[in-house]
């Protein structure tokens, strides 16, 4: 059994995707982020960067105790090694797969978090800051249109380098983007959105969901922290 500790975010949904896709049991643990339960001492044990996702596994493959993860990404990798899917075993395919994964965590998913961030929630609009995310975002879909031009996904079979990304595509029009610019992104997207497991992943995030729109007191909670911030609420 997995415990997914998970808020509907895009990086939370990388993890209810695999995780639908493999059939692994899991049972989510919500960690409503706008009302800072990612700062409960319980939660900070396994997750220090007081970010979801974390998950832990109750059934190591080792025998051992209950194995924590936090970092998508590293989720990822972790739950792919587990089950042997969703990550090619030959030297070639590896590579392929994780550095599409690791340009994900370090590039889409970071610039169009700092997207979502000043043309979204900044309470004042910085014009610099929103130009710099949305054009930033622009040239990371131009990077993954180009790759997707002659590969049927990001690292040719489908992996979890396609779960990383799909859904920091999912807000496109919230970034700026327009998918008519991409056509072979926007090919893979329509094919991403059509797996059933991504659909049930995506059910399972709306079920969780309250309301779409943050409340200024959310806000506070999110974007002022420091590295003061933190410990029991
Ligand atoms: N690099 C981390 C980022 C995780 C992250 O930023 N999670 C956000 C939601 S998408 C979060 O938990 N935010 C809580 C906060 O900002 O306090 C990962 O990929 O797991």
């Amino acid at each position: 059994m997995i415990d997914l500790h998970y808020w509907p975010t895009p990086n939370g949904h990388k993890i209810t995707i695999f995780l639908e896709e493999c059939g692994l049991a899991y049972k989510i643990h919500p960690v409503n982020i706008g009302k800072g339960e990612q700062f409960k001492p319980d939660f900070l044990k396994i997750g220090p960067n007081n970010r979801m996702p974390v998950i832990v596994d109750q059934a190591p493959a080792d025998g051992g105790g209950p194995l924590s993860v936090f970092e998508s990404g590293a989720i990822l990798l972790y739950l792919a090694e587990k089950t042997g899917r969703f990550l090619p075993t030959d030297i070639r395919g590896r590579v392929r797969a994780t550095e599409w994964l690791f340009w994900q965590m370090g590039g889409l998913g970071p610039m169009a978090g700092q997207n979502h961030h000043f043309s979204q929630y900044a309470p004042e609009k910085i014009p610099y800051a929103v130009d710099r995310y949305v054009k930033e975002t622009n040239r990371l879909y131009g990077v993954l249109d180009r790759q997707l031009a002659n590969h049927e996904f990001v690292a040719g079979e489908y992996s979890i380098a396609d779960m990383a990304c799909y859904p920091w595509v999912v807000p496109y029009e919230k970034q700026g983007q327009n998918l008519d610019d991409f056509p072979h992104l926007k090919r893979w997207f329509n094919s991403m959105q059509s797996r059933p497991a991504v659909a049930r992943a995506y059910e399972k995030g709306e079920g969780i969901r309250r309301e779409a729109t943050m409340t200024d007191e959310e806000k506070k909670v999110l974007f002022g922290q420091t590295a003061q911030t933190g410990g029991a609420r």
